[in-house]
C-alpha cells in the first residue's frame, strides 16, 4: 500500500482538502514527504492545462491514484440524482470530462457527493441509470468509477458498503467499485473490518482520518486493525489522506506520514 494526500486544484468550500494557492508548491512539499502519490479533487476538469499538470507530476514523481468529483455539487448543484434531466445530463457530461482526464493522469474517478444529498427510491433509481452511462463510458475508455459510500450527514443515498454494493450489483459493470473512507466507515460500518472483507476485490480505493476526520493517530480509529483486514484481502492501492486542516494543513500531512512511518515502518 502507498500513501498519497488529497488536494484540490482550485479554492473550495469543502473543508477537508487542502487548496493552499499555487499547485506547485504543495506538490513540492507532499513529494518532499516522502507522499507517492497525490489525490486531485476537480470541480471542473475544463479549467485546467492538463500538459503542464503532467509535467509537474512527472517532475515531482507523484501518482494520480484518483480524482475527486464532489465539487462540481459542492460548488455548482450538479447531481447524478437530480430531479431536472437537463442538470442530470450536466453532471454526466461533467463525469466524463472527468473521465477523460482521469485517463490522461492514470486516474480512477470518484463518485462521492456528485449523486446529492437526496435518499429515497427515486434518487436512487435516477442515480443508478446515470451511473450506469458513465460506467459505459469509463469502460470504453479504460477507466475506473469508485462509488463512496459516505455517512448521513451529508447524504441520504449510499452511506454503507452493503448500500454501495447493492449498486453494484445492479450496475454490474467490471469498472465501478467502491471507496471506503474511514471517517465515514467509522460512523455507518458496523464493523469496519468486516465490510472491508465483504467489499473484497470490489475495493478499489481508500480515503484515510482519523474518526475525526483529523490526521490518523489524532482521533480513536484502529489503523492496525484496518490494516490487516486490508492486507487480508490483497488490497494493494492507495491510502489517500483526506483531512481536516488541523492544526493546518502542511502540519497534518507531515502528521499523517510521521504516523504511519512509526506505526508501521516499510510494512504499509
Ligand atoms: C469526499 O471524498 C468525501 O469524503 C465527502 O465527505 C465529501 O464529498
Ligand atoms: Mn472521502
Amino acid at each position: 500500500m502507498k500513501l498519497s494526500f488529497v488536494v484540490s486544484v482550485q479554492p473550495t468550500r469543502f473543508e477537508a482538502v487542502a487548496y493552499e494557492g499555487e499547485l506547485e508548491k504543495q506538490l513540492a512539499f507532499i513529494a518532499e514527504l516522502g507522499y507517492q502519490g497525490v489525490e486531485l479533487a476537480v470541480r471542473d476538469p475544463a479549467s485546467l492545462d492538463v500538459g503542464n499538470l503532467k509535467r509537474l507530476l512527472q517532475g515531482y514523481g507523484l501518482a494520480v491514484p484518483a480524482i475527486g468529483t464532489g465539487q462540481a455539487y459542492i460548488e455548482e448543484g450538479l447531481s447524478l440524482a437530480h430531479p431536472s434531466g437537463e442538470i442530470r445530463t450536466r453532471a454526466i457530461g461533467r463525469i466524463k470530462s472527468h473521465i477523460d482526464l482521469a485517463r490522461e493522469l492514470g486516474a480512477m474517478v470518484i463518485i462521492g457527493l456528485i449523486r446529492g444529498e437526496e435518499g429515497g427510491d427515486e434518487p436512487r433509481r435516477l442515480f443508478v441509470e446515470a451511473l450506469g452511462e458513465c460506467a459505459s463510458y469509463a469502460a470504453e475508455k479504460g477507466v475506473k468509477l469508485v462509488l463512496e459510500p459516505i455517512n448521513r450527514y451529508e447524504t441520504k443515498l449510499i452511506n454503507t458498503v452493503e448500500e454501495g454494493l447493492a449498486i453494484l450489483d445492479e450496475i454490474g459493470s467490471d469498472v465501478v467499485g467502491l471507496l471506503l473512507d474511514t471517517f465515514h466507515a467509522n460512523i455507518e460500518e458496523p464493523w469496519v473490518e468486516d465490510s472491508v472483507r465483504k467489499a473484497g476485490g470490489k475495493l478499489f480505493h481508500v480515503h484515510i482520518a482519523d474518526s475525526n476526520r483529523r490526521f490518523p493517530g489524532a482521533g480513536h480509529f484502529d489503523f492496525r486493525s484496518f490494516l490487516g483486514s486490508l492486507r487480508a484481502i490483497g488490497y494493494e492501492g492507495f491510502l489517500s489522506a483526506e483531512i481536516l486542516p488541523w492544526p493546518d494543513m502542511n502540519e497534518a500531512a507531515r502528521r499523517t506520514m510521521a504516523f504511519f512511518r512509526e506505526s508501521f515502518g516499510q510494512e504499509i
